[in-house]
């Protein structure tokens, strides 16, 4: 059910409103500079179908955007968010692997719904996601304390958090959506009280940065796929800020004790070798943010993105 034929489609998001620093939007024509596209193209031999734009959504976005049950910018993330939905559906149904470059992690809502609508039409079958972060991102409206929306991306996605006027995520239909039991977070530090009792009442499989430190990052890997199990496809969702800031300073929400940049490397490449990875997402590279470090941080999700596509050491 592989996508085949080393077809890529990319999608480039600049987008922030997910959360409230400038920024973040910039990361996809930075990650493109730094030679991204073409090191796809040339060295890992893909046919990358890329229409050469970082999309803004400008002209979808409303002026006035007031909150909306405690969410920030709720229609501009809503609007973006089904666009993006729509554009990624459109490749994955032509059985390409889709790399979306980020913007915030709040357009993994476009992201997952579209590949997941996509693999459940080609194939018949449901999805799974890897969520790689320091966050767990499943806050509702409810339980956030910030109001940012890119802290409740998996609450959409599982249908934990509904909504029904279309505006405003009510355009997410079920086919759109992934089951609690088939998502697995891995690099996890910090998590909100409402996020905590989120994961234990839905049993929702979560490695923390504690069980890499007890199992080994090998042998976290084993278990993450062994939850998941074979002939299941795989969005890997990766926010940068799941690397420790040693490695990815640039970013909105950094936290300390984080994976290493060889630990991300090497879970981008044992999804690889699954042979059931179906798209991926590259999110929260801000490289307005502590400057000195954005070219290690770009240069980090780069490493990242060649990995998960088959780049290997020998
Ligand atoms: N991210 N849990 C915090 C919140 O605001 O809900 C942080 C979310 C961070 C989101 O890094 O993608
Ligand atoms: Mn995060
Ligand atoms: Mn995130
Ligand atoms: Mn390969």
């Amino acid at each position: 059910f592989l996508p085949s034929g080393h077809e890529l489609g990319v999608v480039a998001v600049g987008f922030s409103g997910g959360q409230g620093k400038q920024g973040v939007d910039a990361a996809p024509m930075a990650l493109i500079e730094a030679g991204l596209i073409n090191q796809l193209r040339d060295e890992l031999e893909y046919n990358v179908h890329f229409d050469g734009e970082v999309h803004a959504y400008t002209d979808i976005m409303p002026r006035d955007d007031p909150p909306y049950r405690n969410m920030k910018r709720p229609l501009s993330v809503s609007a973006v968010t089904k666009a993006l939905s729509e554009q990624v559906y459109e490749h994955a149904s032509q059985g390409r692997f889709v790399l979306t470059l980020g913007g915030d992690h709040s357009i993994a809502i476009g992201t997952v719904s579209g590949t997941a609508k996509a693999l459940r039409e080609r194939l018949g079958r449901e999805m799974a996601v890897i969520w790689v972060d320091a966050h767990a991102d499943i806050n509702t409206p409810e339980t956030s304390d910030s109001g940012n929306i890119h802290g409740m991306p998996v609450a959409f996605l599982t249908g934990l958090a509904t909504e029904s006027r279309p505006e405003v995520f009510g355009w997410l239909k079920d086919d759109q959506k992934i089951s609690t039991k088939k998502l697995v977070y891995i690099g996890l530090r910090d998590i909100d009280r409402g996020e905590k009792k989120i994961l234990k009442d839905h049993g929702i499989k979560a490695f923390s940065m504690h069980d890499i430190d007890r199992h080994g990052i090998g042998k976290v890997m084993d278990m993450a796929l062994g939850w998941i199990g074979t002939d299941t496809p795989i969005h890997l969702s990766f926010d940068v800020d799941g690397l420790d800031p040693m490695w990815a300073p640039s970013t909105g929400t950094p936290v300390r004790g984080g994976l290493t940049l060889r630990e991300g490397d090497f879970i981008a490449e044992c999804v690889h070798q699954t042979g059931s990875l179906v798209a991926l997402d590259l999110v929260e590279v801000n490289p307005s943010l502590e400057s000195e470090g954005a070219d290690q941080t770009i240069r980090a999700g780069c490493s990242i993105v060649r990995c998960a596509l088959g780049d290997t050491l020998l």
